[in-house]
């Protein structure tokens, strides 16, 4: 009996590592990233909650290198559109996906 106890505290040790170094993983590291990406001003014009798509009246967006105007996104959640209507002046990023424009993130601009 007491054998197995010796066992089992040799054992303990070598276990240890491998927990430290999951925990010391940079989680989250890529999305912290993505917060600091710059946000796009703009209005919304008009809302698609069944096709999730917003009509935004943006201004230039860096990423895309596209000039200020109006047109239509897909937006990534449909959650994302909750509280918005013609009118509401938002703050979003836009990345080009499946050969059309994703809205990633939304939030609604502090007036
Ligand atoms: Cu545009």
């Amino acid at each position: 009996m007491k054998r197995a106890w010796i066992l089992a505290a040799a054992l303990l040790p070598a276990l240890a590592p491998a927990a430290a170094v999951a925990a010391d993983a940079p989680a989250g590291k890529a999305e912290a990233k993505a917060a600091a990406a710059p946000l796009t001003a703009g209005e919304v014009k008009k809302v698609d909650r069944e096709a999730r798509k917003l009509t935004i009246k943006h201004g230039p967006i860096e990423n895309l290198k596209m000039p200020p105007m109006t047109m239509v996104f897909r937006v990534k959640d449909a959650a994302m559109l909750e509280g918005l209507e013609a009118g509401t002046q938002i703050r979003f990023r836009a990345e080009e996906a499946d050969g059309g424009y994703l809205v990633t993130r939304l939030q609604k601009a502090k007036s």
